[in-house]
């Protein structure tokens, strides 16, 4: 990274209380430095990483300097265990910039390190948390397949116990970073017999395990430079210490453990997309002249503005006090729910409205906002779909009230 970008130096973040934000200094120059990183190093280069469908190496390296792969890895592994709080808020600057560049680090700093730190072994943890947090290892998270996905409890591929190793058949659909994964966390059926969530245990997988091969990379509607593909199994022996927790059984509740955190992350990407958004409409807005006046002073486009405002700040008030509660140590399945759900759909709806704002222009390639329309759209699908957040809200609700 350019010099002026800095570097975050580990040993600063000291925890002093684990459930609130540790040292604000601290976290601002981390904010301010994220913030830097993304106006001199990614928005500049959103571009480029959509046409040629990859991220520059270099930024990849910068991105592993400024220690943003170990965010959510505890500082004795060599992360900097930020609280969920801070984690959104830095969430909030990263991803100001194209939503691609941190999905790269997402499936590390979430969804597939997050079982291994929630339900691994100390020896798990050990192994692989280190490598993690400095980004030489990319996590990849293995629950969806061809026939289960919002019902991912119906999983079908199977781990079966020979020796000191299972092997494991079947197919994983979709796999977000899967082509530059270093491990998967394999959800896995271990006892056939138990058809729905209590069959399922959770592995740690080393992507370069004899049995595994990949799909070509899936062509999708946006997010280029982001790589999903199948992930197929065959035969494929997994040492029995790779067992999450060492206890079969309780993959489906880990990976649900995993989703709660990781919709608090996705819909704070949701309320930095839709800031951005907002900004680039607005600039617009504010330059683009009809009938004689800039069109941000034209009543509509103003409520439209307004709108987008507005929404973004429910989002973000969600957001932060979702997090705020998962510091605190409160179960947050229905809050996350909530967030995720109101932050990914009110996301599309600044979407619309900035490609609105932009007109004509909005749906040409050269002025970007059509790129983030297309990369958006993913939110309200990926990590639990719009539909499975309001089941998981409504039940939550009724058992409550049983
Ligand atoms: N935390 C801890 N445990 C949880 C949990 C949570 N948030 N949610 C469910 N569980 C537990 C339940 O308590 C239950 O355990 P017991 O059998 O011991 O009571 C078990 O997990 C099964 O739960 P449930 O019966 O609710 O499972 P269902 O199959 O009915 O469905 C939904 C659960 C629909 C919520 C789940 O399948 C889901 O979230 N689907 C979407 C998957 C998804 O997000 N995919 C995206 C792919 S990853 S990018």
């Amino acid at each position: 990274m350019g010099d002026n970008t800095g570097s975050i130096c580990h040993h600063t973040f000291l925890l002093q209380d684990t459930t609130m934000i540790r040292d604000q200094e601290t976290l601002n120059g981390l904010l301010d430095t994220v913030a830097r990183f993304v106006r001199e190093r990614l928005i500049p280069n959103e571009e480029l990483v959509s046409e040629t469908d990859e991220i520059p190496e270099d930024i990849v390296t910068d991105m592993k300097n400024m220690g943003l792969f170990g965010l959510t890895i505890p500082e004795q592994f060599g992360g900097l265990e930020l609280t969920m709080e801070e984690e959104v808020l830095t969430v909030f600057e990263l991803c100001r910039a194209s939503p691609v560049f941190r999905s790269l680090l997402g499936t590390t700093v979430g969804i597939g390190s997050q079982g291994i730190l929630f339900d691994g072994t100390p020896e798990q943890q050990e192994k692989y948390l280190p490598r993690l947090a400095t980004g030489e290892l990319i996590a990849s998270f293995a629950l969806t397949e061809p026939e289960a996905g919002s019902d991912a409890a119906s999983l079908r591929t199977t781990a079966v116990l020979d020796g000191d190793h299972y092997v494991v058949n079947g197919t994983k659909r979709f796999i977000t970073n899967a082509p530059q994964a270093g491990i998967f966390t394999l959800m896995a059926r271990t006892n056939p017999d138990i058809k729905g969530a209590g069959g399922i245990s959770a592995f740690i997988v080393d992507a370069n395990t004899p049995g595994i091969s990949f799909g070509k990379r899936d062509k999708k509607m946006g997010q280029q430079g982001a790589h999903t593909c199948d992930v197929i199994f065959e035969n494929c022996r997994v040492p029995a210490a790779n067992l999450i927790g060492n206890k079969e059984g309780q993959g489906f509740k880990t990976a649900m453990k995993v989703l709660d955190k990781g919709r608090i992350h996705i819909a704070a990407v949701c309320v930095a997309a839709a800031e951005r958004m907002l900004a680039d409409a607005l600039a617009y807005a504010m330059q683009r002249k009809q009938f004689g006046q800039r069109i941000a002073d034209f009543q509509l486009v103003q409520a439209m503005l307004a709108d987008c405002k507005t929404e973004i700040y429910a989002a973000r008030s969600m957001v932060l006090d979702a997090a705020r509660r998962r510091d605190d140590k409160l179960p947050v399945s229905t809050e996350a729910s909530c967030a995720k759900l109101f932050a990914s759909e009110m996301c599309g709806r600044v979407a619309d409205r900035a490609v609105q704002i932009f007109g004509g222009a909005g749906y040409m390639s050269e002025y970007g906002i059509e790129r983030f329309y297309r990369d958006v759209r993913l939110f309200r699908i990926y990590e639990g779909t719009t539909q499975i957040q309001q089941i998981v809200i409504a039940r939550n609700m009724i058992r409550e009230a049983e």
